[in-house]
């Protein structure tokens, strides 16, 4: 589930009034919070009416959305902003999009859409809509699927710890306890890390940086894995041979000892002498291989 589809839930049926309350419970009303929400500034949309989120995009819309138009074959993603033109109205239409959509259907958020001036799911076909606002932080998904997971004590100083760089004696210590309450008492978890990873650009670089490290690397180290596991399969099969060897060369022994023990003194012939000899010979070579193994 994606955060457009959490917030969403939450939100339903409700108005929502976040700027200029002398236009009431607008569309653009409901995408700043979806901004908001996202972590991207406001600034990025707002003009006097709402196609112009699209059309006239600045150096921050162009910073924080892939502006794409709409086309029969694209397919917005959930969170992308949708743009409507003239077509629908003066001032076109803005909504956000939620998990689901196709070709030809396009599921969203919306406020003020027939004049509904609170927030509902509307399916749309795609007539009237001239582009997307796609975020750019849409990949890091996985950060914001993880739910309405309330933070606790102990996550909140993981966070900052990681994501701050705060000193971990310090933050584990409790030292920042109540400043952790006064910011983000009650926030879910999903809020506090789609907040931080929007806001700490240094943090999020060396992450997307680690990830990309790892993905690279990884081809190699499975194969060095693979090899690794392959040598102790062989040896294994190797080490079960020769317990089986032992065992029987033992036996063998075990039984010449007992026809020694048996034989009156001075009757012990040639060959059984050298037999004995034999198998003590064959039972150090595979000792010391064994041994020789695990050096
Ligand atoms: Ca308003």
């Amino acid at each position: 589930m994606a955060l457009s589809d959490d917030k969403t839930a939450q939100y339903l049926g409700r108005p929502v009034e976040v700027e200029d309350p002398s236009n009431a419970n607008q569309c653009m009303d409901w995408a700043f919070l979806a901004c908001d929400i996202m972590g991207i500034p406001r600034a990025t949309i707002r003009h006097l009416f709402a196609y112009q989120a699209f059309t006239q995009p600045n150096a921050a819309t162009y910073q924080h959305f892939n502006i794409i138009p709409n086309t029969p074959e694209y397919v917005p993603p959930a969170n992308a902003l949708a743009v409507w033109g003239t077509a629908v109205g003066r001032a076109g239409h803005i909504a956000w999009v939620l998990t689901g959509s196709t070709r030809t259907l396009l599921k969203t958020s919306d406020q003020n859409w027939n004049a509904v001036q609170r927030i509902q799911r509307v399916d749309h076909n795609y007539r009237g809509v001239i582009g997307f606002l796609v975020p750019k932080n849409l990949n890091n998904q996985g950060v914001s699927q993880m739910g309405a997971t309330k933070v606790t004590r102990d996550t909140l100083r993981m966070i900052h710890t990681e994501m701050e760089g705060w000193p971990y004696h310090e933050t584990h210590a409790g030292k920042y306890d109540a400043q952790f309450n006064a910011s983000w008492g009650g926030a879910d978890l999903e809020a506090v890390m789609w907040e931080k990873w929007n806001k700490n650009g240094a943090w999020r670089d060396m992450r997307v940086a680690a990830i990309d490290y790892y993905n690279n690397v990884k081809p190699s180290v499975e194969k060095q894995v693979k090899s690794q596991m392959d040598q102790i399969t062989s040896l294994t099969t190797t080490i079960g041979e020769k317990d089986k060897a032992i065992a029987s060369l033992t036996a063998e022994n075990d039984a010449l000892k007992k026809q020694i023990a048996n034989t009156p003194s001075g009757g012990l012939d040639q060959s059984t002498i050298d037999t004995i000899r034999e198998n003590n010979g064959l039972l150090k070579q595979i000792w010391a291989k064994i041994t020789g193994v695990f050096k």
